[in-house]
């Protein structure tokens, strides 16, 4: 049979979509404006099936929104410094900005032969001077602020990359890129106060509740870790007083002992002369410890006696206080009071170090926890708890003690949250340079905005391997500077920033991408953002997308944007995998993206992507039929042949029932492309037109139907969101122009779209006395109030109240008499 060569047919379009620019978006058109963004990618290899995935999803929104009327910005760019390029520039033994260009080119080039609507005039690369001298600009009005600041912290720290990571890049105790075991540090690190606006990133969510993914709304409300609970302050013999943070205030008599984080200087400042040894001794054994090996459950319950003690503000009791590794000393206030009765940890340690357990909330059917040793955490009866005993309304208890402690000045309720700032120091060459010099005299000096971009300096041939310290600090004339203030001898910071830091605001960037005098021109931010969907992956759903929410908060503050999300809505695709697992080298069961294109052509590849199932889940290639998705495309594009009559033709004499389905296709296409993406479906159904189609030709009417031009039509512009090459080539046969994104999106006659009808009979005592026009979705109560109300019916009865009336819908009506 009949079919077209994919090889040629991608030859042939690409040089005329790069001429027609169709995707070049006109902030000057006058159209209602769209802007559809996708997350940019880092430029480490070729593009892979992720982003195959991903392109492909996206593409169908920003193509279809196109087709609807919109003037859409859909812009790329790349994401492109960091630890992938830097690390495999050591690896090969090349500059990371030779490797990192050289990947972006080649990504460029896989893009657009993958024929995504991208619009190529805002591209950007964050690694470009003109792009993080932005990024330096907007870390110190954030440093003016007081939103970036330095502070000596204990750091998480990858052995292996010799570099800080953010709490975010530790997963599981590990190292989100290399997978080594995370340790701590002591380090002076720049840190931004994304804590001052936790409370703001939860409530702004509200609105986001039905546009985001549940996934990403949960992860973040988790990360952000809000809770309620208070403050209390217990006097300790001879030192200052202790606070701890509790969300049980209300077990405070059932409290026996203290603990405090052991690697704090709290603990250090508490610890008397006679206890000092044995905790320095622990103090350095806890160091060694990773958090891996510090937060494992079955870890036995390690501390060390200070040998102070502190009084308990209600019983009185004096109650010892030690440090322990348990206790998280950026946590609360990194002490806590020990209720072991009610919380496993604490019972676990009481048990290993014979201290007191006092049940104070008797749990109906469940043992003492003293005697089991399994600590009771729900809800019962207060027992031994003074003014709460006999009480068992948990959220009553916990006012009660609040209102007490709050009176006496011993303590208050307060919120904790999770969330700690975010540490963006890294000790790293490739990434934007921190903006500041350090001042015998003057201190911490920002270089002066007329000196920005701070170029990072070549490096060419220098060793870049990770060390501890950033690999700036050895470019001497680079370090060495005087001072912006006094002019004195000083030195550049050489820390760079955490890539994190760039991707946080690039979207604002694509709205005026050229300028040179700001980060971005408010009046096209105004006129393009908030971007209206944002496709990403779900490993994205707290790292990134919690920094971009933070900086446009700042931004807002600044006065600098008027709205305070920056995306509207989000798709988050699922994972390619293979054969049920995730692709990876161990495994040897990576797919190559450029393999299956080259075999099955871009488009066949697309649509198998598209049509795997809904957009969140995850596609097992293994189970994916690229050569049924070309049979498929090669039965659409032969229809295209098959058309006699000419462009133009009216469709209204056209095979009524081909009409009716042409209609309701493309009005469910777009139903089913706005709510939910279910793009999978869209496919599904556009299948099922090309068949109808089909059966219509062979079936009668024949290829001249004008009927068969319209779904044709319609096929070709619903294939052009997943599949364009295969839809231009069938415009054209059509007899139109390129190209077919110019196409408009099909007008369907609304009055197609009513179903048929169909004939009811009524009949009275047996005899048909009516027939009604009724749809054939017509209820029986409907039908029966129709079939009572029609003259000849009432007619026939003769004001007789009929005995029975049986009704089946939408055919019959009986009534006897
Ligand atoms: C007494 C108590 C009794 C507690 C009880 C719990 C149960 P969330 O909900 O995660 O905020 N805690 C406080 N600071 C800590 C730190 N730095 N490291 C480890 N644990 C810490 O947890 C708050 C609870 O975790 C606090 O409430 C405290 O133990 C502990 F039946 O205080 B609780
Ligand atoms: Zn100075």
């Amino acid at each position: 049979t009949d079919r077209y060569d994919v090889e040629a047919v991608q030859a042939k379009w690409l040089p005329v979509w790069e001429r027609e620019a169709p995707f070049t978006a006109d902030e000057n058109s006058g159209k209602e404006k769209r802007y559809a963004l996708t997350m940019f990618p880092y430029p480490s290899g070729d593009l892979h099936m992720g982003h195959g995935e991903a392109f492909a999803l996206h593409d169908v929104i920003a193509r279809y929104w196109r087709l609807r009327g919109f003037e859409v910005m859909n812009p790329i760019g790349w994401d492109s410094f960091g630890l992938p390029a830097e690390n495999a520039a050591i690896r090969n033994d090349t500059h990371p900005a030779e490797y990192t260009y050289a990947n972006i080119e080649t990504q460029a080039e896989s893009m657009r032969h993958y024929a995504t609507s991208f619009d190529w005039t805002r591209r950007l690369h964050t690694s470009d001077p003109e792009y993080y001298r932005w990024t330096q600009w907007l870390f110190l009005r954030f440093r003016e602020r007081g939103l970036a600041y330095r502070k000596d912290a204990p750091v998480n720290w990858c052995p292996n990359d010799q570099t800080v990571l953010a709490n975010e890049q530790v997963v599981d105790g590990r190292c989100e890129r290399c997978g080594a075991e995370v340790t701590r540090r002591e380090l002076n690190q720049w840190y931004f106060k994304i804590t001052d606006y936790a409370q703001r990133l939860l409530d702004d969510m509200e609105p986001l509740e039905t546009t985001w993914g549940q996934r990403v709304l949960t992860a973040q409300r988790n990360w952000i870790g809000r809770s309620e609970g208070a403050h209390v302050t217990f006097s300790v013999d001879g030192r200052d007083p202790l606070t701890v943070y509790t969300t049980r205030p209300d077990t405070l008599w059932g409290a026996t002992f203290m603990v405090v984080a052991a690697d704090a200087p709290l603990a250090a400042s508490l610890v008397t002369d006679a206890q000092r040894e044995a905790y320095e001794t622990y103090v350095e054994q806890v160091r060694a410890a990773s958090d891996i090996e510090r937060l494992a459950s079955d870890r036995p319950k390690t501390g060390v006696d200070l040998g102070v003690t502190a009084t308990n503000p209600v019983t009185g009791e004096q109650m010892p206080v030690w440090a322990a590794d348990y206790v998280l000393a950026d946590y609360g206030t990194g002490a806590i009071m020990a209720v072991p009765a009610h919380d496993q940890r604490d019972l676990d340690f009481a048990r290993a170090h014979d201290l007191p357990v006092r049940m104070v909330v008797a749990v109906p059917g469940e043992e003492d926890p003293a005697v089991s040793g399994v600590a009771t955490t729900g809800d019962g009866t207060y027992v031994a708890s003074g003014p709460l005993d006999g009480l068992s309304d948990k959220a009553a208890g916990i006012r009660t003690v609040v209102e007490m402690l709050e009176k006496d000045g011993r303590g208050e309720g307060t919120v904790n949250f999770r969330l700690r700032d975010w540490l963006l120091s890294r000790q790293r060459y490739w990434g934007v340079p921190i903006p500041v010099v350090h001042c015998p005299d003057c201190g911490e000096v920002a270089v002066p905005d007329d000196q920005l971009p701070l170029e990072l300096p070549d490096l060419r041939g220098a060793d870049l391997k990770p060390k501890g310290v950033s690999p700036l600090a050895a470019a001497t004339d680079w370090v060495n500077v005087s001072c912006p203030q006094c002019g004195a001898a000083a030195k550049r910071d050489t820390d760079t920033m955490d890539t994190f830091v760039d991707s946080s605001w690039y979207f604002l960037r694509y709205c005026s991408p050229g300028l040179t005098t700001a980060a971005f021109d408010p009046e096209q931010v105004r006129a393009w953002m908030p971007a209206d969907v944002y496709v990403g992956g779900v490993e994205h759903a707290v790292l990134h997308l919690l920094y971009a929410r933070f900086f446009t908060k700042v931004l807002h503050d600044m006065g600098l944007v008027d709205f305070v999300e920056p995306f509207a809505a989000q798709l988050n695709q699922g994972v390619v995998i293979n054969e049920g697992k995730k692709m990876s080298k161990s495994l040897g069961n990576g797919v190559n993206l450029g393999e299956q294109l080259a075999e099955f052509g871009v488009d066949a590849v697309r649509l198998t992507l598209v049509f795997a199932g809904p957009p969140e889940d995850n596609i097992d290639w293994a189970d994916m039929s690229p050569a049924g998705s070309l049979k498929f495309l090669q039965r659409a594009w032969r229809l295209s042949g098959d058309v006699t009559s000419a462009p133009g033709t009216p469709y209204a004499e056209g095979d009524l029932e081909l009409r009716r389905a042409v209609a309701r296709t493309v009005h469910d296409a777009a139903d089913l492309i706005e709510h939910g993406h279910r793009f999978n479906v869209m496919v599904a159904r556009t299948m099922e037109l090309v068949n109808a189609t089909r059966k219509t030709i062979d079936a009668g009417a024949g290829p001249a139907d004008p009927a068969v031009r319209e779904a044709t039509e319609a096929v070709a512009v619903l294939l052009s969101l997943v599949a364009p090459y295969v839809a231009e080539e069938m415009w054209e046969r059509l007899g139109h122009e390129p190209c077919i994104a110019n196409a408009a999106w099909p007008v369907v006659d609304e009055a197609l779209l009513v179903a048929e009808s169909v004939t009811a009979v009524v009949q009275v005592q047996g005899k048909v006395k009516a027939r009604l026009e009724v749809s054939p979705d017509v209820t029986e109560e409907d039908l029966r109030a129709a079939a009572l109300a029609d003259a000849d019916v009432v007619r026939a009865l003769d004001g007789r109240e009929p005995r029975k009336v049986i009704v089946r819908a939408p055919k019959l009506v009986n009534l006897v008499v």
